[in-house]
């Protein structure tokens, strides 16, 4: 069979909704974007542990400690499953380390901003986790086996990181005057930045075209964008907030809300690793790799050694 043929029953295999297995045959490219899409995504759930490590010393409650702690240790796990994800389509999961601390490798633009009060971690748990799974919905139907079935967990503990979120924003837009103030300004700092994790609009999405025909991508960047406007749009009246956009307002004729213009300059300056934050999150996780190393040796000390009295037994 020719390499036109191979094509050919996969793009079959993938219109009848059959999932693509790591030991199937697939086309060179299918592999590099999942490896790249996948990759990506395992490094933003573990660079996405910055900013809201930066406050769990600094939570005003237990309660509030206890949830934060476990949100956190959610997203390192959200990473290992994906980088085990991406680990199957051949790239180890050392070189993926290596190519995001040397600047190669992308993670999503939102945690290249700083968290300044307690009030971001309800913003980040309502914006930034919302944006993130109307994404990860979609990637539960993904073409590839095994990112689909990571992003079902996944999904899971990302509706509550949501709502905890949403519930920690509510009480404070119901507290002091000061906390109103908090609660807004927070949410005037994280809205823009949460537009943009959805990616380049969809005429300069590089990717999307080929991703939507391998159905590894289910929704484009526009079409998820729009449906978090229109439910964001909606749940912060419940906050009795605003949205730091004059021109959102509810179109009849579309059944859609409009929204104002994004800044894409800045979401490039931030991609291009200059953004606000992005100098220290990248050194950060370089700090916590070397720190990390002599755990790293003692675990392979511990499991040669359990080979060796394997093989003896
Ligand atoms: N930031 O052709 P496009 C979370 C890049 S974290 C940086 O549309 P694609 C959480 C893009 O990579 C959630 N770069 O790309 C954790 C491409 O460059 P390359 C993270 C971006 O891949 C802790 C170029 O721009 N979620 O849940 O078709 C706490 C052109 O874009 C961004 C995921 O990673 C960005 N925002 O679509 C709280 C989901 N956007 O690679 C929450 C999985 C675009 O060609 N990823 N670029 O050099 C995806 O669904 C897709 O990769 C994207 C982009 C929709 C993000």
């Amino acid at each position: 069979m020719q390499v036109q043929d191979f094509e050919k029953l996969f793009q079959d295999r993938i219109d009848k909704e059959v999932k693509i297995e790591p030991k199937d045959w697939m086309p060179e490219a299918y592999r590099k974007t999942n490896i790249r899409q996948i990759s990506q995504h395992a490094h933003s759930e573990i660079v996405g542990m910055l900013p809201e490590g930066n406050w769990i010393s600094r939570a005003p409650s237990l309660k509030r400690k206890a949830i934060l702690l476990a949100k956190v240790q959610d997203e390192a796990g959200h990473g290992l499953y994906l980088y085990s994800a991406a680990e199957t389509l051949g790239m180890s999961r050392d070189e993926m380390i290596n190519d995001l601390h040397s600047g190669k490798a992308k993670y999503s633009s939102i945690f290249n901003y700083p968290s300044l009060t307690w009030a971001d971690m309800g913003a980040i748990g309502w914006l930034v986790d919302g944006a993130a799974i109307l994404n990860q919905v979609m990637l539960c139907r993904t073409s590839y086996g095994p990112y689909a079935r990571a992003m079902v967990r996944i999904c899971k503990e990302e509706s509550f990181h949501q709502r905890q979120g949403f519930e920690s924003l509510l009480v404070l837009s119901q507290g002091t005057e000061e906390q109103k103030e908090m609660c807004q300004d927070a949410i005037n700092r994280w809205w823009w930045p949460s537009l943009m994790m959805f990616g380049p609009k969809d005429s300069e999405s590089t990717n999307s075209d080929q991703s939507m025909k391998w159905k590894i991508k289910r929704k484009t960047n526009d079409e998820l964008r729009q449906q978090f406007v229109d439910m964001i749009a909606e749940q912060i009246k419940v906050l009795g907030m605003t949205l730091p956009d004059p021109d959102l307002k509810w179109n009849e004729k579309r059944m859609h809300y409009d929204f104002g213009a994004i800044n894409w300059e800045e979401f490039w300056n931030v991609v291009k690793g200059n953004g606000p934050c992005n100098k220290q999150r990248l050194e950060a996780r370089r700090k916590a790799h070397e720190e990390g190393q002599w755990v790293r040796e003692a675990a392979m000390a511990f499991s040669n050694k359990q080979k060796v009295k394997a093989s003896a037994a």
